[in-house]
């Protein structure tokens, strides 16, 4: 049997009109945060029902995520997307994946906060018969427990990175021993930080570079700011901050300027390199494209349409790949270098207009 929520019962729910019972009420008390008991309708075998686990809103990067989901559900005949925001709390996601089981969708989305955690939900999801297509984010389970993942290649964005950060100390005659780092961190536990960090220890070893600390960022612009200001106060001579998506980097930027510092390539004459991740805003391309971040891994956010592809080719009894990272670049406002190589492989940089 399948169920699904009308549109415009949500539309109502969210507008908190009372309604007039007319089909089968879930308990709602936290889906999606903002309504309650917003009516469940059963509805012809043909709409194909998606629940959609997002882990919340912390970044430009999620909020773009979350409108390409929406967008291409909303656009494809024939789908209902049901978003759970967890407001980047697990049980939240946990909860929402057993309610999507109790309302027997078709399909479950799940991004998940962090790897950790899920091998009980997804058991029952499974005994439901419910394929669970991870995106974004990986999960530490047993394979046997999702049907695919799609996302980004965190250590290759790093080493991307870390490689055109050697590059251009290289080319500026800077040793590796002048280098003075620290790390915002994502959120602790999720594989974009996991490989984030991971990337950025090897390249600290590999190039001599002088590792200060790391302090988890959330991936927020406020905890970026507050971070990037003790850096400042207990590292003296810090000269890169490595921050861990492009929020974190505004939030660094402001910090810097704050104490009258300037963020910057030229890090010989006091300033103070920034580099970052995602490349999804306006604000972080042209930050890049001033030099205020010297460097952006990208990392794309645009897995509505993938998701549906894969569910399309189940829907027609063709296997997805059970693993499928995407193509992503990098970007910079220096533009002497076009190119960087990782373990052998040389890679384009898109070099971003001043
Ligand atoms: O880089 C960050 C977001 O897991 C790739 O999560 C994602 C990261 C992204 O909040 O901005």
């Amino acid at each position: 049997m399948k169920i699904r929520i009308l549109s415009m019962f949500l539309t109502v729910a969210l507008l908190t009109v009372p309604l007039v019972a007319c089909g089968k009420t879930a308990e709602t008390d936290s889906f999606d945060g903002i309504y309650e008991d917003e009516e469940y309708v059963e509805t012809d075998e043909d709409v194909v029902v998606v629940g959609f686990s997002q882990i919340g809103a912390e970044s430009d990067w999620r909020k773009v995520n979350t409108e390409s989901m929406k967008e291409t559900f909303a656009n494809a005949e024939g789908y209902e997307l049901i978003v759970d925001d967890a407001q980047q709390k697990q049980s939240n996601q946990i909860t929402a994946i057993r309610r999507f089981i109790q309302q027997e969708v078709d399909y479950i989305v799940l991004a998940p906060v962090t790897e950790d955690g899920w091998d009980t939900v997804l058991g029952e999801a499974r005994d439901a018969h419910i394929p669970v297509i991870i995106v974004d984010r990986m999960v530490d389970a047993n394979n046997s427990l999702f049907t695919c993942w799609v996302g980004s290649d965190f250590l290759l964005e790093s080493k991307k990175v870390t490689s055109w950060m050697n590059k251009y100390f290289t080319m500026q005659g800077i040793d590796g021993s002048e280098i003075n780092i620290a790390n915002i961190q994502g959120t602790y536990g999720a594989s974009s930080q996991i490989g984030r960090t991971s990337g950025l220890s090897q390249a600290v070893r590999d190039n001599g570079w002088n590792f200060l600390g790391a302090e988890c960022g959330e991936y927020t612009q406020a905890r970026g700011r507050e971070i990037m200001a003790q850096f400042l106060n207990k590292y003296r001579d810090i000269n890169v901050v490595y921050c861990e998506n492009d929020n974190e980097a505004f939030g660094a930027i402001e910090a810097i300027e704050a104490a009258g510092r300037k963020a910057g390539n030229n890090i010989k004459d006091g300033e103070i390199m920034v580099v970052s991740f995602d490349g999804v805003s306006d604000e972080a391309l042209d930050k890049a494209g001033e030099g205020k971040i010297a460097c952006i891994g990208e990392c794309n956010p645009l897995h509505g349409p993938r998701v549906l592809e894969i569910i399309e080719n189940l829907e027609a009894g063709i296997t997805p790949n059970k693993f499928e990272y995407v193509d992503e670049s990098i970007y910079s406002g220096e533009d002497r270098i076009t190119t960087i190589s990782v373990d052998g492989q040389s890679y384009y940089v898109t070099v971003l207009n001043k």
